[in-house]
């Protein structure tokens, strides 16, 4: 038997499919046929090339996106390229080497990569965020965004590093170190442009009941957003008479046994206090002032972490007036009360807040119980009692449930005008602009003023940008495309390396000379709406039709790490909803299901990183043992959301297993279907079905393995037997099905043929289970044909619980067929 020559095979079919446009995805209009929309998280092209973790996703996708194609459904299965981004921009600042440059090369080795795996992409479909003309769109949405108020620029205290020249997301700051690079980052404050993703905090958070995705990812989703239900409730501050002490609380009812307030280092109050002399003690007001000094830089998540330890905080000397007692209460401030979270301010109930408690304790604070389990007051507390229960020592309120004393203290606040109901987020605003130069500039001018009229700002004539005055740029003159640079370090200007490209920055219009923003977008601004994209990716007129989005909208299943959980899906579910307010899209969440593989380990256990040198590299298992085993290999690993360790040692296995159905499938085959094979292939045909469509591909494998052994023996298998193979295994190792396909004497690709059916009269078992009892109680199972005699299940059943009846007289033997096997000794 000739040797399969995996390499020569499988790139004739990659070129086949590319010369036959095979997987070019089609949907007439008015079409009835059932479509999916399988999409991939598509690859930033990094410079190392693909490694095993992309296939995996990739492979789980291409499986399905085939198998839907045989079962007659309209397919679109795209890819592309999220191709902006920071390495491309750092390499360029190494080696002067243009980040377009870079990214093209990327990219050409990632299609190289993604072709030799036999994916059946719609190639025609392909994009990359970078294109100028995917760039047109995505800032004709920013101009949507900032048309509708969603997009407005704020000084904030943000993240910058220095080093990298750029300001930086909260969660991609860790320690106070770059997530990227580990370099320094200070809080400084800094014009931005913001996304008002607030806006949307309830339907992002509500809308998740319609989705089916992984429970984890709900629930982080859910703990982003941070809903919580509560009330603002006002203090008045002696002295102060810059408005009310606003507190935001979620346990309204417990406002009774509140026994002081705490300020966040950044409130209005601490500033006031600290800056007016004479209010407090000099002592004091110098100890406020350190303490705020010491506090207001660091960052929410270095304060969460050491709030839980330390227990810092300053006693003001300050007095607030409680909103329904009248009595008095010292104000402190403490960095476990965050400045942008509620209202910055807190009603402490050291009772029944775990926080507050252990403060109080510090501090030497009182503890007041006002919330009781049993109705009982209990004396000195030694914890927080923080579950719900009934109120006491809280006056009118007494004896009132905890959900029913929340909304009595809310109608008494209101009736007082000292409060409300409140829903709370932990969203904020999303910081949008970046200081690089590797991204979308961010489509918008200001006017500028000349200190004397004929001079050039481009030359440095004395000048001021109007920021207050923001322009859109109009749309029919996107895309506003990159300057071309050749230096592309950030410097230490906040304003970013555009900044230097005078000659792109300013420009004169009607006589008047005006600045372009030099901020650019996030990375991740193109992930934000590239499936939109690729549903009509040439459309020059508008974003995409309303044609096309109804052909293919909404995604149907969409697969990629769980590492997006929570920032890309948020993000693109807030555009989403922006574009659905707009009547652009019409459905509310953009992917109905969504699955995350899980992670492949290296042969140690260990994450795969170059430094511990346990990387393997897609390249070398193609080109020695395939594409179609690298995919089988993959999926055979174990189920798709596992974690699992690449074992090379399993390798074989699937090499044997890919031979076995080759040396199956070019014997000489026979026209009968004996019996027994007609029943095994038919159950193998209604296995493999109901495990595509659960996603359990592992479980498809060893089907296939067990019906390849069944006709592994066989000198001439049956033709029916065999082409069914071909086509099960297909969607896993297309490009072995595909040729066998060919020599099994057919012509064209398999990729349309029909997904095979099952006879579900031959796929009932004929092996059944019984219980045997003696005496009534079970004491074994046996397995019996179902067509078995009395006789041989009465042989069957007292070899089973020989034991049971051992030395005992078999009284009696009742063998109910299918059901049961009764034996009475005695
Ligand atoms: C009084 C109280 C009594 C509270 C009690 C809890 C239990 P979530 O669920 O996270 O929304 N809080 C409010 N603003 C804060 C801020 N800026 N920084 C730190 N803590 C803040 O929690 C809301 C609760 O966290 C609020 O309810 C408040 O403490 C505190 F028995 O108010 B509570």
């Amino acid at each position: 038997v000739a040797r399969y020559d995996h390499l020569e095979v499988e790139r004739r079919w990659q070129q086949y499919w590319d010369e036959h446009e095979t997987f070019r995805a089609v949907r007439e209009s008015g079409s009835t046929r059932p479509k999916r929309y399988v999409l991939d998280m598509f690859p930033y092209p990094s410079g190392d090339g693909l490694h095993v973790g992309h296939p995996e996703g990739y492979t789980a996708t291409d499986i399905l996106a085939r198998y839907w194609r045989m079962k007659g459904m309209d397919v679109l299965h795209p890819m592309g390229w999220d191709a902006f981004g920071l390495p491309a921009e750092q390499y360029a600042i190494k080696t002067g080497t243009h980040p377009a440059e870079t990214t093209a090369k990327n990219i050409g080795t990632f299609k190289r990569q993604l072709k030799m795996l036999g994916f059946s992409f719609d190639w025609s479909r392909e994009v990359a965020t970078t294109d100028p003309r995917y760039v047109r769109w995505t800032q004709w949405i920013f101009v949507q965004l900032f048309k509708k108020g969603l997009a407005y620029q704020d000084e904030v205290t943000v993240n910058w590093c220095p080093e990298l020249g750029t300001v930086l997301a909260n969660e991609e700051v860790i320690d106070g170190k770059s997530e990227v690079g580990g370099h320094p980052v200070e809080r400084v404050p800094l014009r931005q442009w913001m996304l008002r993703i607030t806006a949307y905090a309830d339907r992002l958070a509500s809308d998740l009941e319609h989705v089916d995705w992984p429970s984890g990812t709900l629930a982080m989703q859910r703990a982003w957003i941070g809903r919580s239900e509560g009330a603002t409730i006002s203090f008045t501050v002696d002295g102060y008479s810059g408005g009310a002490l606003e507190v935001f609380t979620t346990r309204p009812d417990t406002l009774m046994g509140v026994t002081y307030v705490v300020l966040a280092p950044e409130h209005p109050i601490a500033d006031w206090l600290i800056k007016t002399p004479g209010i407090a003690s000099d002592e004091r007001r110098e100890a406020a002032q350190k303490y705020v000094a010491a506090t207001i830089n660091r960052s929410d998540r270095d304060r969460l972490a050491s709030a839980a330890k330390e227990k810092t905080g300053v006693d003001t000397g300050l007095l607030a007036t409680h909103p329904i007692t009248g009595a008095k209460v010292p104000v402190w401030i403490a960095d476990y009360v965050l400045g942008g979270y509620g209202t910055g301010a807190v009603m402490a109930v050291p009772g029944h807040d775990e926080r507050d408690f252990a403060f109080a304790k510090v501090h030497g604070l009182p503890v007041v119980e006002v919330v009781s389990p049993d109705g009982e007051l209990h004396g000195a507390l030694e914890a927080a009692f923080t579950s719900d229960g009934t109120a006491v020592q809280s006056g009118e309120f007494d004896g009132l449930t905890t959900e029913a004393c929340k909304r009595a203290v809310i109608d008494k606040l209101k009736s007082l005008g000292r409060g409300d109901g409140q829903v709370s987020y932990k969203l904020r605003d999303w910081v949008f602009s970046r200081q690089r130069y590797w991204g979308e500039p961010i489509p918008i001018y200001f006017p500028v003023e000349l200190e004397s009229p004929d001079g050039d700002p481009r030359k440095g004539a004395p000048h001021r940008v109007r920021f207050d005055q923001p322009i859109a740029v109009d749309e029919a003159e996107l895309p506003l495309t990159l300057p071309e640079l050749s230096d592309f370090r950030p410097g230490n200007d906040p304003a970013g390396p555009l900044a230097r490209a005078v000659d792109w920055r300013f420009f004169q219009k009607d006589g008047r000379w005006y600045a372009r923003e030099t901020n650019t977008m996030p990375q991740w601004a193109g992930s934000c709406w590239y499936y939109l994209r690729f549903i009509d990716p040439l459309n020059d007129a508008e974003i995409f039709s309303q044609k096309a989005y109804d052909a293919w909208m909404p995604v149907d299943l969409y697969i990629g790490g769980a590492e997006h959980a929570v920032l890309h899906l948020l993000y693109a579910r807030f555009w989403h909803k922006v574009l659905y307010d707009m009547g652009r899209v019409k459905h509310p969440e953009p992917f109905t299901k969504l699955v995350h593989q899980g992670m492949i380990l290296g042969e140690d256990g260990e994450k795969m990183s170059k430094s511990r040198g346990n990387v393997v590299n897609p390249d070398d298992i193609v080109r020695a043992w395939g594409a179609d085993t690298l995919r089988l290999y993959e999926m055979f690993m174990g189920p798709l959301e596992a974690v699992k360790p690449w074992q090379s040692g399993q390798i074989q296995g699937v090499v044997r297993f890919r031979d076995r159905v080759h040396a199956i499938c070019t014997k000489p085959l026979s026209d009968a279907l004996p019996d027994e094979t007609a029943r095994l292939l038919h159950r193998t045909v209604k296995k493999v079905t109901h495990d595509l469509d659960a996603m359990s591909f592992n479980t498809v494998i060893s089907t296939l393995m067990i019906f390849t052994n069944h006709l592994a023996p066989q000198a001439s298998p049956p033709r029916e037997a065999v082409e069914k193979l071909i086509l099960l295994v297909s969607p896993f190792a297309p490009h072995i099905g595909e040729e066998l396909w060919r020599l099994s004497g057919h012509e064209a690709s398999l990729a349309y043929e029909p997904w095979p059916t099952w006879d579900e009269a031959l796929c009932v078992d004929d092996v059944i289970e019984v219980p045997v009892q003696v005496n009534g109680k079970v004491r074994g199972r046996i397995s019996l044909n179902k067509d078995a005699t009395e006789a041989q299940a009465r042989e069957a059943a007292l070899e089973n619980v020989a034991s049971a009846v051992a030395g005992k007289q078999i009284k009696k033997f009742i063998y109910v067929p299918g059901k049961i096997a009764n034996i009475v000794v005695g």
